[in-house]
């Protein structure tokens, strides 16, 4: 397949769904460009599509089947996972199995698993990682609308007066739209931007306001600000008549909770001032656009969060309209997908519910001997009935729930325990791989093939650019395999993806015409495999005018008018003197557990190392220092994390990423701290919000290690800190030591020169400084250095020795500990690859905005995601 071709696909990272062009080159590298004639990001890509190119390699890929850790045939594995799978259901029945599957599978291999478990197993216990992501607002969907549909599109970005961020980074989420709206700001200065988040991100740069909301209050705000446009006579009354249900008890309620403004600021952590800002900005603005994501759905009651923000704009008529909508952005590139062919537990196939008339129909169309009659497991409730025994065989498909799912030591007791536990993956080693019976090779991003739908609803294809490699094959292939030996051959016997989609597609189509649906693509079922191959991105509504939902104000309900609920504040668990907030989420240029961003060495420079935030007060009252390493505790577990004082944080909450996992440090995962608490009605963990406690710890000594090839971080002694980062030609390792820094000077040398490589050394011991250096004909092979704990030196400058020759005075600066040249510190541009000294040049030299550091070196010029940095250096250059 290799050639010189552009084949048109779709990034497989976050919901936006940005067209890609790839194309393999004669040296089996990949080359990957924005796809200017794809409407979302029309050529545009972020960091994490840029650097797509290099994630498409051999390193670390799952090519081969396991058994126990064992490699097999695949044709052994897939009868193995069947027979085992069979047995299970024949001694313990249909609701001993599990499936546990993704947002970012294609639409085809979602289908696929859903037809299987729910119709053929006869089990409804498939859910997906969208419940940890965007369940809430399916919730919320359903009880506003009838059904679970998302009104906006991505035009109103540009068409919006004013556009709220309720718990979005989008900046570093979802920076393709970010783009779009800082370019919409350029060009309608008017345009005004507020964003609602605890934390000050870089979504703030280009906003008019932000209001640092007490985590969790987001339903009081909006109940706020929905008693204030009734006071203020700002409804839309006859859109009320006409369309809404519900209104006055809402409005009641919100009346009756927010009570006066300075009582709800207080409650709120925010001035009366910026309540006013934001209420009238809502009230004066004729086209206001409401986009939301995990700081509203991973909430104790993210559902009334969703509906909170949902009721301001329905009392208000805006909604459906250009500019003017609550618009869910969905995290995963096929989260919506997910959600059309019903792969949660309690959904079903084509937005259809568990209601009789529904599963009749479903039963018919799939000719299902046994289709599941009643919701299954939600994800969290899923491993605890793993964790009791009830559940004895899962499948894992295209999720890393070791890392993922709250409660993360409990999550891996369970797979410890679990008779039978299948996992597919195109990543060998994961924390979930780790706890897998029988691995199954999948097909990566650049071999598969399929469709995924973006946040606002419109589908494109992912294509293949490369061959499968070793024995790798598409999910819905090894799904329909193992269905096929469990003995339900004749309704797996798909030959192509195609084939798939055109049997989902026409499944949207069932009882439409007795309850209509919004969800119908089944004029897409006809159209064959050649047109699914030139298949152009197209959003439903199919063949309609208007790429928005609802704007003739008629809903999917029975009665066909929109729901406004009234809703009530939850008061949330306070933490006690002493304990703190913690609240969790992502960094710009990784993507989840970082089984393929962190193979791209140009994305681990802007974040090397997971770092736990504190507002300085708090670092201050606690005699915590920036860069001390910390002991983070929760009810859940533990973990050893480097701190990092900023005054992005409110006092008293810490913000921890969520991608690092016990495959690249001793941190592991932020989730073992978070407690298995959901959202009442949709089962969403409440993952913003665990109560912790910090404690100093003592290390003596600390240094890096810069090595050729990669490490096994398990060969590390227990009490290590270390973090591991990919370079371009090899791998920094991070560390600390509870030894002081002569004894770990020994240890380490011992470990790292187990094949008795010739080393250069340096020891101080008056000074506690030690070095150490291997160098081969081509490089270095590694170096480290270690010193007395908090006096680390910059290790950067010796990156550039791994793959070339070093000279003798170049080897002096090893001993030395200090470059020949002077070093240009750390990346800040990850699209160039243009580091922190290279920049601080250009503003010397006379580089006074962003345009003009562009200009002169490249940096920002790409995806934009570190102009935010470049200002604060701007700015620290002139102060
Ligand atoms: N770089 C990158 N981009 C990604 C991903 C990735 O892994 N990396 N993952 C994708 C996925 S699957 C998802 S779901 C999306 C997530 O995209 P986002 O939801 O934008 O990202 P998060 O960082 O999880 O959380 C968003 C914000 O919610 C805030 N928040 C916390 N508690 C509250 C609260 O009580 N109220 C309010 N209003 N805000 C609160 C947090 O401080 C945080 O800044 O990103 C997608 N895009
Ligand atoms: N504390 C805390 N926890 C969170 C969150 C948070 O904000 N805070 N966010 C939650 C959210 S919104 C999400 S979406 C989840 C994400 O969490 P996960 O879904 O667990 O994270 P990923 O790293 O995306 O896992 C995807 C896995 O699928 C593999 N994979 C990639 N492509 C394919 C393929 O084509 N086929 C197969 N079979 N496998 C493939 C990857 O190698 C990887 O192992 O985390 C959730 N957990
Ligand atoms: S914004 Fe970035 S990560 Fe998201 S789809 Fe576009 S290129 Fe991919
Ligand atoms: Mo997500």
């Amino acid at each position: 397949m290799a050639g010189t071709s552009w084949i048109k696909t779709t990034c497989p990272y976050c919901g936006t769904g940005c067209g890609v062009e790839a194309r393999q080159r004669s040296d089996g590298t990949t080359q990957v460009r924005g796809d200017a004639s794809h409407p979302t990001n029309r050529g545009l890509l972020c960091s994490k599509g840029s650097a797509l190119g290099e994630t498409v390699i051999e390193q670390g890929r799952l090519r081969q089947a396991m058994i126990k850790g064992h490699p097999e045939k695949l044709e052994r594995a897939l009868d193995y996972a069947a027979s085992r799978l069979s047995q299970t259901i024949a001694e313990h029945g249909p609701d001993s199995v599990a499936f546990y599957v993704s947002g970012q599978l294609l639409t085809e291999d979602y289908y696929v698993a859903n037809k299987l478990t729910k119709g053929f197993i006869g089990t409804a216990n498939i859910d997906s990682n969208s419940r940890l992501c965007m369940s809430s607002a399916v919730a919320g969907h359903k009880r506003a609308f009838g059904e679970d549909l998302v009104p906006a599109c991505y035009d109103d970005l540009e068409q919006a007066d004013l556009v709220t961020l309720i718990g979005s980074n989008l900046a570093w989420c979802h920076p393709i739209l970010f783009q779009r709206l800082k370019q919409a700001k350029l060009q309608r200065p008017e345009m005004k931007l507020v964003v609602i988040d605890p934390r000050r991100t870089d979504s703030c740069d280009i906003a008019d306001l932000h209001l640092a909301l007490r985590p969790g209050h987001d339903v009081d705000l909006f109940n706020g600000l929905l008693a204030y446009l009734a006071d203020q006579q700002q409804l839309d009354q006859d859109y009320i008549e006409q369309h809404v249900d519900g209104a006055i008890d809402a409005i009641d309620a919100a009346i009756a909770q927010a009570g006066d403004i300075e009582a709800l600021a207080e409650r709120c952590g925010l001035s009366v001032a910026e309540l006013h800002q934001f209420f009238q900005l809502f009230a004066a603005s004729p086209a206001c656009l409401s986009l939301f994501s995990q700081g509203v759905n991973q909430s104790h009651q993210g559902v009334d969060k969703v509906n909170a923000i949902i009721n301001v704009h329905l009392a208000t008529g805006k909604l459906g309209k250009p500019g003017s909508s609550a618009f869910s952005i969905t995290g995963q590139p096929n989260a919506m997908g997910g959600r059309e062919v019903g792969a949660l537990s309690n959904l079903l196939a084509g937005h259809l519910d568990y209601t009789p008339t529904h599963l009749s129909a479903l039963a018919d169309y799939w000719q299902a001997p046994q289709l599941a009659q009643q919701p299954g497991l939600k994800a969290v409730d899923m491993f605890e009935a793993l964790h009791s025994g009830k559940i004895k065989a899962i499948w894992i498909m295209g999720t890393n729930p070791a890392v993922s799912l709250p409660n993360a030591s409990k999550i891996r007791e369970a797979l410890l325990a679990c008779p039978l536990v299948i996992v597919s993956d195109c990543v060998q080693h994961t924390d979930t791989t780790r706890y897998a019976d029988v691995l199954l090779p999948a097909a990566g991003w650049g071999e598969r093939e399929g469709t995924v739908t973006n946040s606002e609803r419109m589908l494109s294809r992912q294509r293949p650019f490369v061959e499968m490699q070793g024995d790798t094959k598409a999910d819905w292939w090894l799904l329909s395999q193992v269905a096929k030996r469990m003995g339900f051959g004749e309704a797996f016997a798909y030959q192509h993806a195609s084939e798939i989609f055109a049997e989902h597609a026409k499944l949207t189509n069932l009882l439409q015409d007795s309850e209509p649906r919004g969800l119908d693509i089944s004029l897409l079922a006809e159209q064959g495999q050649a047109a699914y191959q030139d298949f152009v991105p197209v959003s439903w509504p199919l063949g309609s005018d208007s790429p928005r939902l609802f704007a003739d104000g008629s809903f999917s309900t029975a009665n066909g008018r929109a729901k406004m609920l009234a809703l009530q504040q939850l008061v949330l668990p306070q933490p006690k003197p002493g304990q703190l907030l913690l609240n969790t989420g992502r960094v710009r240029d990784q993507w989840h557990t970082m089984t393929r961003t962190g193979l791209a060495p140009q994305l681990g420079s802007h974040s090397s190392e997971p770092l736990l935030d504190i507002a300085p007060i708090d670092a201050q009252s606690l005699g915590l220092s920036d860069t001390q390493l910390v002991k983070v505790s929760s009810e859940q577990g533990e973990l050893v994390v480097r701190l990092r004082v900023s005054d992005a944080q409110t006092p008293g909450q810490l913000f921890m990423p969520i991608h690092w996992s016990e495959q690249n440090s001793s941190v592991g995962t932020v989730s073992k701290l978070v407690g298995e608490t959901c959202d009442p009605l949709s089962g969403q963990p409440a993952a913003k919000y665990s109560v912790v406690e910090l404690a100093a710890l003592e290390f003596l000594s600390e240094g890096s290690v810069l090595s050729r090839e990669a490490i096994d971080g398990r060969r590390f002694a227990s009490d290590i800190y270390w973090c591991e980062q990919k370079l371009p030609e090899g791998y920094l390792y991070t560390l600390a030591s509870v030894q002081s820094p002569a004894e770990f000077y020994q240890s380490l040398k011992v470990m790292l020169t187990e094949n008795g490589s010739q080393t250069l050394d340096y020891r101080d011991d008056a000074k506690q400084q030690y070095r150490c250096a291997a160098i081969t004909g081509s490089g270095l092979a590694f170096s480290f250095e270690l010193q007395a704990y908090a006096s680390q030196g910059d290790q950067a400058w010796l990156e550039s020795l791994l793959n070339q020759p070093v000279s003798e005075q170049v080897q002096r600066g090893i001993l030395a500990g200090t470059s020949p040249e002077p070093s240009l510190g750390k990346v800040v541009c990850a699209c160039h690859q243009v580091r922190e000294g290279t920049i601080e040049q250009c503003i010397e030299q006379g580089a006074d905005s962003v345009e003009a550091i562009g200009r002169s070196c490249s940096a920002g010029t790409n995806c934009g995601s570190c102009v935010s940095q470049l200002k604060t250096m701007l700015n620290r250059e002139v102060a």
